[in-house]
């Protein structure tokens, strides 16, 4: 029988990637978060904390859970966090995961460090039903110091179709990764940062480095001098929505509407930037409260459960972004594994909604939280 929710793939990932001491450098670096990883535990733990409100005599028997996020319509509030290196978790990496994410009627962010070329990831949302609803990948962008390579990352972006630029704002040194730094973490010869390769940037770690070659990467690579000011640079070279992830405070949302983006991130990379961070559900109402209708907000960080998406909604969430599981249904089962995931996901929303009394995706708020929770 197949697993029957998303903690049932991560024990079998992590049993499935313990073959092997390389294997088990990638579960860690997947599992794994800054420092003694509390901000970590924290994002799930939040989520655990905050209790719903049944509600009864309603009748829910139907029920829809699509919506959109910048006009592109989804079947179900959750999109594909962007997540690097997915030939780690599968031959056949980033294009099973575009795969199930388009099956299941949604959008994959796909990373700059993917092991697949963004043009080959596009290809898979090149249909007509994707194209009617006008969603497609969303590309991920790291501002990198070689200005020229980052502007081509952009150009390449909109050439392949992206449907928005996302650009992680929240990395512009490393997180401190103590089981990356122990297990001396490297990709194997064969595993290639595909949009970097034959374009003047640097497709693997650097040579001989001991301690997180991935650290190592960033810290050379990654441009820490960008600031809000290069937002209005980034924004000149592209017509397409762009989407700013990492963004935890009021104070850097309202900076964020200032600078004219579309939406906003609340993130802490999964706990894997600065440990003792807050969970990102702690934070998000005083992000949404500065969004005030002018940007959408999304979340991510340990959703797990469909009471979890539902709780993201109910403070005020536009949609919410998947991260490991999707790398554990890619371990375990390839597409197949990452679709099962979102099934999986999809109906626990729909039991949760039908238990809360909710009937569509825009009827949610806070309302469907217990009394002492409501905001
Ligand atoms: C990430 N994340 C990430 N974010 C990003 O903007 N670009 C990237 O390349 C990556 N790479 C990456 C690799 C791995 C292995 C993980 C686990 C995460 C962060 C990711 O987009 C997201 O913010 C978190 O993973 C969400 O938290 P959960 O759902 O994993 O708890
Ligand atoms: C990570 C980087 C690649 O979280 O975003 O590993």
């Amino acid at each position: 029988m197949d697993f029957v929710n998303l903690l049932e793939y991560e024990t079998a990932a992590k049993e499935k990637l313990s073959a092997s001491a390389l294997s088990q450098s990638v579960y860690d670096y997947y599992a794994g978060g800054a420092a003694d990883e509390i901000t970590l535990k924290d994002n799930r733990r939040s989520y655990d904390r905050i209790q719903l409100k049944p509600r009864v005599l309603v009748d829910v028997s139907r029920r829809s859970l699509a919506t959109s996020v910048l006009d592109q319509q989804i079947a179900l509030p959750v999109l594909i966090a962007p997540m690097a290196f997915q030939a780690l978790a599968h031959s056949d990496g980033e294009l099973a995961t575009a795969r199930a994410a388009n099956a299941a009627g949604t959008i994959m962010i796909a990373s700059t460090l993917a092991t697949t070329a963004m043009e080959d990831i596009a290809k898979v949302f090149d249909n007509d039903l994707a194209k009617e609803s006008g969603r497609g990948m969303w590309f991920q962008l790291y501002a990198y110091k070689d200005r020229e390579l980052t502007r081509g990352l952009v150009e390449r972006a909109v050439a392949a179709g992206s449907s928005a630029l996302v650009l992680t704002v929240d990395a512009p040194v490393q997180g401190k990764r103590d089981r990356d730094m122990r297990n001396n973490f490297q990709l194997p010869a064969h595993v290639q940062i595909k949009n970097l390769l034959g374009k003047g940037g640097s497709a693997t770690f650097p040579d001989g480095e001991t301690g997180s070659g991935l650290a190592a990467y960033i810290n050379n690579e990654f441009d820490s001098s960008f600031t809000w000011k290069d937002i209005e640079w980034l924004c000149s070279l592209t017509e397409l929505p762009v989407v700013i992830k990492g963004v935890m405070c009021a104070e850097d949302a309202l900076l964020a509407k200032e600078h004219g983006v579309a939406a906003v991130v609340v993130s802490n990379h999964g706990g894997r930037q600065l440990d003792t961070a807050p969970a990102t559900i702690d934070v998000l109402t005083e992000i949404v409260d500065a969004a005030d209708d002018k940007m959408e907000v999304y979340i991510d960080g340990g959703i797990r459960r469909g009471t979890d998406v539902l709780k993201a909604l109910a403070y005020g969430a536009k949609a919410v972004l998947l991260g490991r599981p999707v790398l554990w249904g890619l371990a375990v089962d390839g597409e197949r594994g990452v679709k099962n995931v979102l099934d999986i996901l999809r109906n626990e929303l729909d039991i949760t909604m039908g238990l809360c009394g909710c009937t569509s995706i825009e009827g949610i708020n806070s309302s469907v939280l217990a009394s002492r929770f409501m905001v």
